[in-house]
C-alpha cells in the first residue's frame, strides 16, 4: 500500500476524519442550526461525471462533503454541502416532512420510552413478563398508512420479544400480540395495541455452539494459502487486479460503491472504461401476513437502515478466508463525531473451478485454465438479517454480484401444535410469514465510453417454411429500448431473455457494436397489490429493469427518503417523463431477489440463501480474453 501522505488526491477518495470534523464544524459553526441538531449522514459529496472529466484533465479537486441534518424533533431534514477548501457552505436545502435513515438515537430513545410505558407494561405482566429487562424491543421503521400519528413525526413501531437469559436468540420467542408506536425523536409511546396472548413458544431456539454440541468431529483442515503473495494491488482505494481496475468506497446508506471499473488493455496501455459507479441503490423487505401484527411490516434497508451504517468490521478466517486486505471505512456518528469501521470491506481471490478445457479428441491433448476470481465484498446486519454483497470480478471480463441472505427470519408466536395461513411453521409454538427481499442494483455504465444505450434480446423459435424446412430455426430478437417507459421490462425465462448495454459508436474487430449483457438471475418482482400502501412505495420492485437517463442526483430507487414516505418517489416519478434514452448518458436499474418461503430449516439460523446477477462481455471482445492465461503449474 502507499502512504497516504505521498499518494495524490483524487475526487473518489473515501471520507476522511478530518473532513468529518471541519464539516460538521461548519454547519455547527453557522449559526442555522440548534444546538444538539443530529447527523443522519456525512458523506463525500460525490463528483458528477462533468466533474470527474474536468478533474481528469487537470482541474484541482474541488472537494466538497454532503451532510443530512436533523434540526430538532420534527420530520425535517436540511441538506448542507460544504466546500472542504474554504469550510464554506454552498448548499443549504430544507426538506420538510423528510425523514432519515432510523437514527440509533430514535431507537434507542423509543426502546426506553417504551420500557417505562404501563400499558406496554400491563402487556407484558398480562403475559406473565414482569422483568422488562429481560424484553428485547425491536424498533422499526413504521410505513404510510395514512395514520394521524404519523403526521409530522419521527415514528417506530415497536416488536418486544422475550429472553430468558441475556445470550438467548430474542426471535424464538416473540411476544406476540403486542405492538407499540412511538415519536422516536421524542420518545414519547403513542399507541400500545394488544391483539391478545398467544403463550411464549416453549424453546430457546439456540445457534450457539455451547447448546449444539456434539460437533461433528470429520472436518480436516483447509487452509488457502498464497506463499507467493496475492495477484492484485491496493493503492488507497484504487484496486488492481489482472486487467480490472476500479475504486472501491463505502457510503453509509448503499454500503460498497464501485467507481470507475474498466479493463486494461495491456496491448494499448489503456483502460477501457464498464461502469461508472455501480452500487445497491435500494432493497426492500415486505411481508406477506394480512395479520394485523404483521401486516405493516417491510423494510426499505438502504433508506431506512443504511447498508453502510450496518456493515459489520469483518474477521480473518470468520468472514473471509486466505490472504486477505481489508479496506476500512470513516463514517459519522449522529452528534457529528468521526469514527473509523475497521476492517469494512474484504478483498481477496478465489480459485474458481476451470475457466475453459478442451481436450483434442485426434492426439489426446488437453488444454485447460483454471478460473480465479477477485472478491470485493461487506456484510451489514439489519435487524434480525445479514445481507453479504459480494463483487466478483473474472480472468474473462465477467463481473457478477451476489447476495447473500443470512441471519434470523422474523417470526411470529402461534399457539403450541397450532398452524399458519402466509407463513411456514418453523418450531413448536413459532411461525415466519412469506417475505420477499427485493434488491435494486444502479450500473451507471460506461461501457468503452460514456454514451451508452440498452437493447433488449430474446429468442423464440421460428415457424416451419420454405426457409426453415426442419423447423429448427431459433430467431434472435433485438429491440433498442428508447424511452424510459419503453424500458421498464420484465424477465422472461423462457426466451432467455437479457439486456445488452450498448456502446453504439464503437465497434470490436468484427465490426459490431462493442456491448456487456445484463444476465438477470433470481428475479421476483413485488407481490403486494399496486395499491397498496407497500406497492406504491416500492415502486421500483414492480420491474425488473429500468433504464434513465443519467441524471447525478437520481441515486435511489425508491427516492432520497423513503421512510415514512407515502410512495411514487424514485423510478416511478422519474419516468413518468419518459425521457429518451438515445444518444446520452444512462443508468440501469436492475431489480432481482428471493421470495422467501420460510423452510424449519432456516431456523434457527438462515444457511445462505444467494441471488444476483452478471455482467459478461458480449462483444466487448473480439474473442476469448482468457488466451492469454498461462497453463497451471501443478498439472499432473
Ligand atoms: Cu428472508
Amino acid at each position: 500500500m502507499t502512504d497516504p501522505a505521498t499518494r495524490s488526491a483524487h475526487p473518489h477518495d473515501p471520507l476522511t476524519a478530518d473532513e468529518v470534523r471541519r464539516a460538521v464544524a461548519s454547519v455547527e459553526g453557522s449559526g442555522r442550526v440548534p444546538d444538539g441538531a443530529l447527523f443522519a449522514t456525512v458523506a463525500v459529496d460525490e463528483p458528477d461525471r462533468d466533474q470527474l472529466a474536468a478533474f481528469a484533465a487537470g482541474a484541482p479537486l474541488d472537494r466538497r462533503i454532503r451532510l443530512v441534518v436533523l434540526p430538532g424533533p420534527e420530520a425535517a431534514v436540511v441538506e448542507v454541502v460544504v466546500r472542504m477548501a474554504d469550510g464554506s457552505i454552498v448548499e443549504w436545502t430544507p426538506r420538510d416532512d423528510e425523514r432519515p435513515a432510523l437514527l440509533y438515537d430514535d431507537a434507542y430513545r423509543s426502546i426506553l420510552a417504551l420500557k417505562a410505558d404501563p400499558a406496554w407494561q400491563a402487556a407484558m405482566g398480562s403475559r406473565g413478563i414482569t422483568d422488562f429487562d429481560r424484553v428485547q424491543i425491536d424498533p422499526w421503521p413504521t410505513g404510510n398508512f395514512g395514520r394521524d400519528v404519523e403526521d409530522g413525526r419521527r415514528i417506530t413501531r415497536c416488536l418486544s420479544y422475550y429472553r430468558e437469559e441475556p445470550s438467548d436468540n430474542g426471535y424464538a420467542r416473540p411476544v406476540e400480540g403486542v405492538l407499540a408506536t412511538v415519536d422516536a425523536a421524542r420518545g414519547v409511546v403513542l399507541e400500545v395495541t394488544d391483539y391478545g396472548v398467544v403463550p411464549l413458544a416453549p424453546e430457546r431456539g439456540s445457534y450457539l455452539p455451547e447448546h449444539n454440541e456434539p460437533f461433528r468431529d470429520d472436518l480436516r483442515t483447509l487452509e488457502i494459502t498464497q506463499p507467493d503473495g496475492v495477484s492484485f494491488s491496493v493503492d488507497g482505494n484504487l484496486l488492481t487486479w489482472q486487467h480490472w481496475t476500479m475504486r472501491v468506497a463505502m457510503t453509509p446508506l448503499e454500503g460498497l460503491v464501485l467507481h470507475d471499473v474498466g479493463w486494461e488493455d495491456h496491448g494499448t496501455g489503456t483502460t477501457r472504461t464498464v461502469l461508472h459507479r455501480a452500487a445497491i441503490s435500494e432493497m426492500v423487505v415486505p411481508y406477506g401476513d394480512p395479520d394485523p401484527m404483521h401486516s405493516w411490516k417491510n423494510a426499505f434497508d438502504v433508506g431506512e437502515w443504511g447498508l453502510g451504517r450496518m456493515a459489520n468490521s469483518l474477521k480473518l478466517g470468520c468472514d473471509c478466508l486466505g490472504e486477505i486486505t481489508y479496506l476500512d471505512a470513516v463514517f459519522a456518528s449522529e452528534h457529528g463525531t468521526p469514527y473509523v469501521l475497521e476492517h469494512a470491506v474484504c478483498i481477496h481471490e478465489e480459485d474458481y473451478g476451470i475457466l475453459w478445457k478442451h481436450t483434442d479428441m485426434n492426439t489426446g491433448r488437453a488444454e485447460v485454465r483454471r478460473s480465479r476470481r477477485l472478491v470485493v465484498s461487506s456484510i451489514a446486519t439489519v435487524g434480525n438479517y445479514e445481507y453479504g454483497f459480494f463483487w466478483y470480478f473474472y480472468l474473462d471480463g465477467t463481473i457478477q454480484l451476489e447476495v447473500k441472505l443470512t441471519g434470523i427470519m422474523s417470526t411470529k408466536g402461534i399457539p403450541v401444535d397450532g398452524t399458519t395461513s402466509h407463513g411456514t411453521v418453523i418450531a413448536p409454538g413459532l411461525a415466519a410469514p412469506i417475505h420477499q427481499h427485493l434488491f435494486c442494483a444502479r450500473l451507471d455504465p460506461a461501457v468503452d465510453g460514456p454514451v451508452n444505450e440498452v437493447h433488449e434480446v430474446s429468442f423464440a423459435g421460428e415457424p416451419p417454411g420454405p426457409d426453415n424446412p426442419l423447423g429448427n430455426a431459433i430467431g434472435r430478437r433485438v429491440e433498442r429500448l428508447g424511452s424510459e417507459a419503453a424500458a421498464r421490462r420484465d424477465v422472461d425465462a423462457a426466451s432467455s431473455r437479457h439486456w445488452r448495454l450498448v456502446n453504439p459508436g464503437r465497434t470490436n474487430g468484427l465490426g459490431q457494436p462493442v456491448a456487456y449483457k445484463l444476465v438477470p438471475g433470481s428475479t421476483p418482482r413485488l407481490l403486494a397489490d399496486p395499491a397498496s400502501s407497500i406497492g406504491r412505495r416500492a415502486g421500483f420492485a414492480r420491474h425488473n429493469l429500468w433504464v434513465t437517463p443519467y441524471r447525478a442526483d437520481e441515486r435511489r430507487a425508491a427516492g432520497d427518503y423513503p421512510n415514512q414516505h407515502a410512495g411514487g418517489g424514485g423510478l416511478p416519478e422519474w419516468t413518468a417523463a419518459d425521457r429518451s434514452l438515445v444518444g446520452t448518458e444512462i443508468v440501469v436499474w436492475h431489480t432481482f431477489g428471493v421470495t422467501h418461503s420460510p423452510r424449519p430449516e432456516d431456523w434457527p439460523v438462515m444457511p445462505v440463501e444467494y441471488c444476483g446477477f452478471h455482467l459478461v462481455a458480449a462483444g466487448f471482445f473480439d474473442r476469448n480474453p482468457a488466451l492469454d492465461l498461462p497453463p497451471p503449474d501443478h498439472c499432473h
